[in-house]
Formats: structure tokens, sequence, C-alpha cells
């Protein structure tokens, strides 16, 4: 692994930059709903004079994000925020269009590290996170950072949760807009684009049939219930895990098989995992599994299965495709994991399709505005972005659809506000 370096970046390779960049052109045609925020901000530039330090998957996609910010006044400072999520192409390409960028595939947990420190040399006054990583390592590592940042955003469910348990305690020491809970970001990134894209990594790393095989998805919830869409309609028989009753039965009720994960994984061929707790997979499901079973993740972090329990069952393991390492049992069964346990969908593939996280980065953008406009006002907790936003960003993406829809008349809206026109 050869990095390049120089004091405003570190990457894998610049010699990548050019198929970086046609990847980028590739996410920016299918992503109106930031270039439409693009054109809108480019002159006056609102966010002139702020720092963003970005800790968020650097994809095609992400680049259309930092590219927007930067046009809209903002100096841009990211490291990835997964060891195995980076595109280094599209690393190299932002590297040369002048981003201090400090990302690339394969990383130590140390170089995960050292990348987020050198986005904070630059001392930022806002931070766009996803996983709650950065916000984690101002708090626990440069506070004195905190007199310079004003807030910062955070885009994933994982992260929201994390940084909500902080602020329960008072330990949340800036105001922070969970991108996560807009509506167009959970109900079509977490669904729509968790479904296609872990799939995508699932085939792309095994090449497995996936019609007529027991898909056992553990967690039901809007990320869960994607992939078991999309496992549905590839033909596979899928059964879901869950420990919340009311997920459990949106399951049942959309034709899914609910089991418990002990029952589950006897007969499993294809896991997922998609909960955010840690040990869904473990020892005594690995005991039980079938031979050929393939494990993955797609939750955040790389704690849902077991890893060290299934290294220690192992006689032996090996490498036997790209992101598919082989681990055999005692008794000749041999269980194959993707991605080092890693969200599949990113290690494996390129993370969600560019259509749907154009509506995740437009909530990004708007969050940065909005921590620009009024951030020193806000109190030091989790904030949610205006409903109003969601419905502008869904027009945006319906207009670059070519899709009409109908408007109330004024009738209508009055009838709205008409309590007494009862039956
Ligand atoms: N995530 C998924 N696909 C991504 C992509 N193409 N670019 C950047 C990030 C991407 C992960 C997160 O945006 C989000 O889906 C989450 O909740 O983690």
């Amino acid at each position: 692994m050869t990095t390049t370096t120089d004091s405003t970046y570190k990457v894998a390779d610049t010699s990548l930059a050019d198929e970086g960049r046609l990847l980028i052109e590739w996410a920016e045609s299918r992503m109106p709903v930031l270039m439409a925020l693009r054109e809108r901000f480019k002159e006056t530039k609102p966010l002139q004079g702020q720092r963003i330090a970005g800790c968020l998957h650097v994809t095609k996609e992400t680049a259309v994000l930092i590219k927007t910010l930067a046009a809209a006044g903002a100096e841009v400072a990211w490291s990835g925020c997964n060891p195995l999520s980076t595109n280094d192409a599209v690393a190299a390409a932002l590297a040369e269009e002048g981003v201090r960028i400090f990302a690339w595939y394969g990383q130590s947990v140390e170089d995960f590290y050292w990348s987020i420190d050198r986005t904070l040399d630059f001392k930022p006054t806002l931070t766009l996170d996803d996983g709650a990583d950065l916000i984690f390592r101002v708090h626990s590592t440069h506070p004195d950072l905190m007199q310079t940042i004003i807030g910062g955003s955070e885009e994933t469910t994982t992260g929201v949760h994390r940084l909500r348990a902080m602020a329960d305690e008072g330990k949340l020491k800036y105001p922070v807009i969970a991108v996560n809970d807009a509506e167009t970001k959970w109900d079509f990134d977490n669904v729509y684009g968790t479904g296609q894209s872990s799939l995508d990594g699932i085939l792309r790393a095994t090449s497995v049939l996936l019609a007529g095989k027991n898909f056992v998805v553990g967690g039901y919830g809007h990320c869960g219930r994607g992939c078991a869409m999309r496992a549905k309609g590839a033909g596979a028989n899928v059964i879901a895990t869950e420990v919340k009753p009311t997920a459990a039965l949106k399951a049942t009720l959309e034709g899914i098989r609910v089991l418990p994960m002990d029952e589950a994984a006897a007969i499993g061929d294809v896991f997922i995992t998609a909960t955010g707790m840690k040990d869904v997979l473990c020892k005594r499901h690995f005991e039980v599994m079938r031979d050929g079973a393939v494990l993955c993740n797609t939750g955040h972090y790389d704690c849902e299965i077991n890893i060290g329990e299934l290294e220690q069952l192992a006689v032996s393991k090996r490498t036997v495709r790209d992101n598919c390492e082989e681990y055999t049992m005692a008794d000749g069964r041999r269980i194959y994991l993707l991605a080092q346990g890693r969200l599949v969908n990113l290690a494996a593939a390129e993370g969600h399709p560019s259509e749907v996280m154009d509506m995740s980065f437009a909530n990004q953008f708007q969050a940065m505005m909005m921590l620009a406009r009024e951030g020193k006002s806000l109190s030091n907790g989790v904030h949610v972005l205006p409903e109003a936003l969601d419905q502008e960003i869904a027009g945006i993406k319906l207009e670059s659809n070519g899709i009409k829809i109908d408007q109330l008349t004024p009738e209508q809206e009055a009838y709205l506000r008409d309590y007494a026109a009862g039956t």
C-alpha cells in the first residue's frame, strides 16, 4: 500500500484521479437536488467562513456533497467513517481538486483516527458525521476545539442513538442536527438505499443465486425492511429476527416469516445483520449453521457478527474471493464472512445509489446551512430539521423525474382548518 501524502491530503494513489473524476460526474448527473442547491448558492456563498470537518464514507456521492459545500463557500476537510468504505479513485480526485482529504481503503483503526485528527487540525467551525466517531473524538481528545465549533450533524441511526445517549447524560457539548431523522433521509436511504446496496455487496462478493435461498435478516427496522424487500424480490425465502414486538409484527404482516435467531441459524443460507446491536450472530449460531452459509452485516459498526467467536471455532481460514473469507469448522462445515463483518454495501460495493443519497445529502447541506445561520442559538442537544424541508427536497426530486402532483384548492385548504365540518 503506497499512500501519497502532502500537508493537505493523504490518499492511496493520486494517479487514480481521472477515474475518480468520472465517478463523480456519474453521481452528479443523478443528484439533481444537490446540484440545484449548488446552483442556488454558488454566487451568494452563504457558507463563506465556515470550516467543515467531515467524517463520512468517501464515495462518489459524498464527493458531490463536498463539492456542493465548497461551492457554497465552505472550506472542507474530510476523512472516511469506515476503514473499508473509501473509494480510492474518488479520494484521489478530491485531493487533486484541493480538498483536505485523509482517506484510503484498508485503513487500520490507528490510521482511521489519525485521519480524523488531521481534519481537526484545521480547527473546524462545523462537524459533519456518520456514526458520531468525529464528534466523539472532539469531545474525548480535542475539547479545546469546542471553542470554535458551532455545531454538527449526524447521518445515521446508530450515530443519532449514540448522541442522544450523550445528550441524556449532559455530555454533549454542542448542538447536533439528526439528519437521519429527516423523512427524506430515513424513509428513502435506509429503506431503498440499504435494500439495494446490501444485495449489491452480497452479489459482488459471492455471486450466489438468491432465488430459493433462506435469507435471514437480523433486525426489521428501516434497513432490515429494505433488505427483506429486495431479497424477496429476488425470489429468496426471507426470514426476519427481531427483539421489538411491533417490528416483528410488521414483518409478519408484510409476509415475512419471523423466527428467533437460534432457530433461523440452523436453516439460513444467507444472513445479514441490520440491528445496530452487538453479537446478533455468535458462537451458538455458528455451531448450528449449514455448510456454505454466507454472513454479512449492513449495520454501521462491525460488532453485529461476533468475529472473535467465529475465529475461535474455525480450524482454518482463507480468503476465497474479494471481500469473502472462508472459515472451516472442525466438522468440515464452511462459513463465509463478507467484508470482514463491516458494512457490506460500502465495503464490497459502492453504497447506496446516487439517486437516494441525493436526498440524504441535501439534508446534510441544509443542516450545515441551519447551523451556520442559527447554530449559536441552539441548545447543546440533538435537533431535527424542519419538516417543510422534506417536502421541498421531495418536490425537487419529483420535478427532476418529470412527475407532477395535485395541489389543494383554496376550498380544500379551508376544509383542513374547518373543525366544525363533521359528518
Ligand atoms: N451510505 C450508504 N451509501 C452511501 C454512499 N453511496 N455514499 C455515502 C454514504 C453512504 C451510508 C450513509 O449515508 C447512510 O446510509 C447511513 O445511514 O449510514
